[in-house]
């Protein structure tokens, strides 16, 4: 009766095991999920400088709730430098920052009227 019962845990397990690594097709939703879960606020700030080739700028930001930042002036890496196009130094802006890569990166900003 033990053997048995052993044998049935074992398939059981094996069955597990084949079901992870099944996966994929979840492990989407769960990074879909995951980024939901991470849906960045956005911030307020203003723009200070660009440098478009090295994909940065420097802004003037209010608190960043999602990094637990203080407002202050620093430097952030841009995900896009194609999102320098639609704003300018000195333009009031609304952005979304996260910790990419261990780089804190702006990953969507706006200029506000
Ligand atoms: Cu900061």
């Amino acid at each position: 009766v033990q053997l048995t019962h052993i044998l049935a845990t074992t398939a059981l397990a094996m069955t597990l095991t084949v079901n992870a690594q099944t996966m994929p097709p979840s492990g989407v939703g769960n990074a879909a999920q995951l980024s939901s879960s991470t849906a960045v606020r956005q911030s307020d700030g203003e723009v200070r400088k660009m440098n478009k080739e090295q994909g940065k700028m420097t802004l003037k930001h209010g608190p960043i709730a999602n990094l637990e930042m203080p407002g202050m002036t620093m430097v952030f890496k841009v995900s896009d430098p194609k999102m320098l196009d639609s704003i300018k130094e000195g333009d009031k802006v609304k952005f979304a920052a996260s910790k990419v890569n261990g780089a804190i990166t702006v990953t969507s900003i706006e200029a506000v009227k």
